[in-house]
């Protein structure tokens, strides 16, 4: 075990709860397994890779062609999205998704809750890395509790002197039987933008279903969604607080295959419903003001 391992475990291991340990490609994780559930955390991005609440199917998807090297994004799970959402809006150099999923956290608590949850924070604080891609102080603060079910939340605080503009989004893939057979609730009658078709704003026509390339920002939405997945008979809820825009994604046959970390047979078995600070849902932070974005993620039926 590396000195960094052993030195994250003396400090912040919770018998019974959660471990570091080496995970894919060598990568720190923080391995946790309580009476409710098992999840996984690669600590360098901050990113939760799976979650599978006792007796239940996993409930993140992870594609098996997913690069694990520090500093590259990983294919699935959840990864976190910031200060941009997307392409970067005018410099196409900079890194999709903004750097908090490649950027490297400290880890700054480790707890059981009272519900007997194990709940672990990671922190990230602007660097000259970050300066150089976006020129603001800042302060994430990112919070995983895994219970029955899944808590995350990206605490972002604005520790400079002037007001800072940011997107977000919680990038959650959800693993499913069929994406060709899912439901996703909660978006019916609401507007989006089609990235698929050019960005045109539309109408949302009853339950979301998939059956071609989708990417659709779900515009001045604060509801919970529901993925109906009857092929294994089971409905996930993603609630969130902090979001007004919901994403929903599959890359289909084409673009599955022009992604080096997604096998071109995987796109049938997930969806990305991501709760987000995205489109003309961008919020600003005051200096000493803070702006939080929260998910909660369970099985319901
Ligand atoms: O959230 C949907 C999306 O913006 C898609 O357009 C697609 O690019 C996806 O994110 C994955 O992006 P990534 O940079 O992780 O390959």
């Amino acid at each position: 075990m590396t000195d960094q391992l052993q030195s994250l475990n003396r400090r912040f291991a919770l018998a019974g709860h959660l471990q570091f340990k080496a995970g894919p490609g060598g990568l720190a994780v923080a391995d946790i397994n309580n009476e409710h559930a098992a999840a996984t955390v690669v600590l360098p991005g901050a990113h939760v890779l799976s979650f599978q609440p006792r007796g239940q199917r996993p409930v993140l998807w992870a594609s098996a062609h997913s690069r694990f090297e520090s500093g590259q994004p990983i294919r699935g799970g959840i990864p976190l999205v910031w200060p941009w959402f997307g392409a970067h809006p005018t410099d196409p150099a900079k890194p999709a998704h903004g750097f908090a999923r490649t950027s490297l956290w400290a880890v700054s608590e480790t707890a059981v809750t009272s519900s007997g949850a194990t709940r672990l924070r990671l922190s990230l604080t602007d660097s000259d890395e970050t300066r150089s891609l976006w020129p603001h102080p800042f302060q994430l603060e990112f919070t995983v509790t895994v219970g029955v079910d899944l808590q995350v939340e990206l605490a972002m605080r604005n520790v400079g002197q002037s007001a800072f503009t940011c997107g977000a989004a919680l990038h959650s893939y959800f693993a499913v039987s069929d994406a060709g057979r899912i439901s996703i609730l909660g978006l019916e009658g609401g507007d989006y933008l089609d990235k698929v078709d050019g960005g045109r704003r539309k109408t949302q026509a009853g339950p979301v279903t998939i059956a071609a390339e989708t990417d659709r920002i779900y515009l001045d939405t604060t509801a919970a969604c529901v993925i109906d997945d009857p092929g294994w008979g089971r409905r996930i809820r993603v609630a969130k607080l902090g979001s007004r825009s919901t994403v929903v994604w599959n890359p289909w046959v084409d673009k599955s295959r022009r992604m080096a970390d997604f096998g071109d047979e995987e796109y049938p078995g997930m969806v990305c419903v991501e709760t987000a600070n995205a489109a003309d849902d961008v919020v600003t932070v005051a200096p000493a003001g803070e702006h939080r974005l929260q998910a909660v993620i369970g099985v319901v039926g």
